[in-house]
């Protein structure tokens, strides 16, 4: 009799690939190790040229970095530095490949990262409303097929209470699918499509409180945004750059697009 086993070697669970598909989205430990993401995050304070423990440091943005003053963001573009390179790890990659569906061997590796270094502010939090993710004027993204299957965030400090969790709708995909789909022409790009999901019921949001090492995945057309940070210390977050062929549908900067897998 034939034997024969099909793998069944997942590295995500039955019920986190469900939320994926259900909720839209799926935040997951244990993809980067605690060492691997404990170094990224060391880089990423020498990359900012700022001490950790002493938040004077913090105020003095390096010119190299893009920095928006009103929710205090620091923002880097096709940054290399190996640590932070490094947790793209062959358990995140085959995370990817396993919500899209794809073998492992059809993923590439990105090749660089943006960061959205969030720091405190002092304002009142409050929740924002959502939005989906390709939505610069300047590329202009059609909504159909979309620039991208799949997104994901890294986290490299804990997030707490107001600290700048991001923030998601669980099951918006669905509704904003619908949007679009009932008007293809008015709603062909997500520039456009993008200004009327703040008018949509999309349920009650969560508030994340991702650890240090989680990825936040995401789909296509999911309702998620950033927060204020009014706590005591950074959420730093980072996203994973490319600059192949494939990822140009993706565009971000002159050099760099997003990591499309
Ligand atoms: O800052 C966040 O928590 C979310 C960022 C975001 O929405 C994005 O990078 O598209
Ligand atoms: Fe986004």
């Amino acid at each position: 009799m034939n034997t024969e086993q099909v793998s069944t070697d997942y590295i995500l669970n039955e019920q986190q690939r469900t939320q994926y598909e259900v909720d839209g989205y799926l935040l997951a430990s244990g993809l980067i190790s605690d060492i691997v993401a404990e170094k990224a995050e060391k880089s990423m304070w020498e990359l900012m040229e700022m001490d950790p423990d002493n938040p004077q440091t913090w105020s003095n943005i390096p010119t190299s970095a893009n920095h928006e003053k009103s929710r205090n963001i620091v923002i880097y573009n096709g940054i290399q530095m190996p640590e932070l390179l490094a947790c793209a790890t062959s358990e995140y990659i085959q995370a990817t490949a396993e919500l899209i569906n794809l073998p492992i061997n059809d993923i590439h590796p990105p090749q660089a990262i943006h960061t959205q270094n969030l720091f405190p502010v002092k304002k009142t939090w409050q929740w924002p409303t959502a939005h989906v993710d390709g939505i610069p004027k300047e590329h202009m993204h059609l909504t159909f097929p979309g620039p991208y299957r799949i997104a994901s965030l890294v986290f490299l400090s804990d997030v707490e209470k107001f600290g700048g969790g991001t923030i998601v709708w669980p099951g918006s995909h669905h509704k904003i699918r619908q949007l679009a789909e009932s008007a293809p022409e008015k709603y062909a790009h997500l520039y456009d499509l993008n200004k009327d999901i703040p008018a949509l019921d999309l349920g009650d949001p969560i508030e994340l409180l991702p650890k240090r090492g989680d990825i936040l995945f995401f789909q296509h057309l999911f309702g998620h945004n950033g927060s204020l940070n009014i706590n005591q210390s950074p959420r730093l977050l980072m996203r994973y750059f490319c600059a192949c062929n494939e990822c140009k549908r993706w565009k971000k900067t002159d050099e760099w697009s997003h990591w499309t897998p």
